[in-house]
């Protein structure tokens, strides 16, 4: 079975973890967010494709969901001598990943290509194509001001009213090579529990891709929220900035006319009616993914849903 997943950060990849116990890596392949990458002291940061890779090749930091385990910060500490940005923590090892992408990206290679010999070099099976190899940047206004998606949720802890969301270059973003096929090819495509407003809407925002997924033969979203909120990230804040209900029901309205099926938490159950009554079909199981086993029952569940 093939299957097709978009993706953000940690939620999507805790899902893809579960994803391969039930169908073969190879025949995976994860669409990955990247409105969230951001240009650091000269080095170029894909935060959601590291998180996808490190995470399938077992090493990210399980306690963060970002980031490389028993990484340690000497070169940032270091680099405070020098005034650089150190809010946004770069761990050692960490560092290596950005080093090579960014020289790699100079030397004139594609962010698909990049993150293709990244997922070689951590022995990752599944396809790992990042949305377009365009530039696109996500960015929130914040009380009046427009600031990078990184500034908003790292630097200032989401704090502030958000009053919009945005994603500067989209318009111009084609996707990436196998972007299109991997979804009219699946035989389920995979909307994980992601951040809708900026992890999966900049996904279905780049040329012909919302379309794809539109003609897709299946499409199953998992809900990110859970009994009113997040279990990561600030997705219930912006879906209230943005008018949406911070529910599984709010989940829906942004991916109506995409998404066939729908799993939602057992202690949200209450919405499966409302959600029926959109044309979406619904199932309740316990969508938090704390071990190996909960991430593999709750993909299991996601196939069986959309196969129907
Ligand atoms: N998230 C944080 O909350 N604080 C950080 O300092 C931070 C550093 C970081 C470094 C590398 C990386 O790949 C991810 C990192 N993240 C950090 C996670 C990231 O900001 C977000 O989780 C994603 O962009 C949202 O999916």
């Amino acid at each position: 079975m093939r299957v097709t997943c978009l993706c953000g950060g940690v939620g999507a990849a805790r899902f893809l973890q579960g994803l391969v116990q039930v169908v073969e890596p190879s025949s995976v392949t994860a669409i990955v967010n990247t409105g969230d990458d951001v240009e650091l002291n000269g080095l170029m940061i894909s935060p959601d494709i590291d998180i996808v890779i490190y995470t399938l090749a077992g090493v990210v930091d399980e306690s963060k969901g970002w980031g490389l385990r028993g990484d340690t910060f000497n070169c940032l500490r270091a680099m405070e001598r020098f005034g650089l940005e150190t809010w946004f923590k770069l761990g050692d090892m960490d560092l290596a990943t950005h080093i090579f992408r960014t020289m790699m990206l100079r030397r004139g290679f594609k962010l698909s290509q990049v993150t293709e010999a990244e997922r070689k070099a951590f022995n990752v099976e599944v396809k790992v194509i990042p949305m377009t190899d365009d530039k696109v940047t996500t960015i929130v206004k914040v009380e009046g001001e427009w600031v990078h998606f990184q500034d908003y949720m790292v630097k200032m802890a989401c704090q502030g009213v958000v009053e919009g969301v945005g994603f500067k270059g989209i318009e111009k973003a084609k996707p990436a090579p196998g972007v299109l096929e991997a979804i009219r090819e699946a035989d389920v495509v995979v909307i994980p529990p992601s951040n809708p407003i900026v992890s999966i809407t900049p996904i279905l925002s780049v040329q012909g891709v919302r379309e794809a997924v539109e003609k897709a033969k299946r499409v199953v979203a998992i809900s990110p929220i859970v009994g009113g909120k997040t279990i990561k990230g600030p997705a219930d804040k912006l879906m209230a900035a943005l008018g949406f209900e911070v529910s599984p029901k709010g989940v829906a309205e942004i991916y109506k006319g995409l998404a066939k099926s729908m799993v939602i938490d057992e202690v949200d159950r209450n919405y499966a009616p409302a959600i029926e009554e959109m044309g979406i079909k619904v199932g309740v199981t316990n969508t938090i993914m704390r071990d190996l086993e909960a991430k593999r029952s709750l993909a299991s569940f996601a196939l069986k849903l959309a196969m129907g």
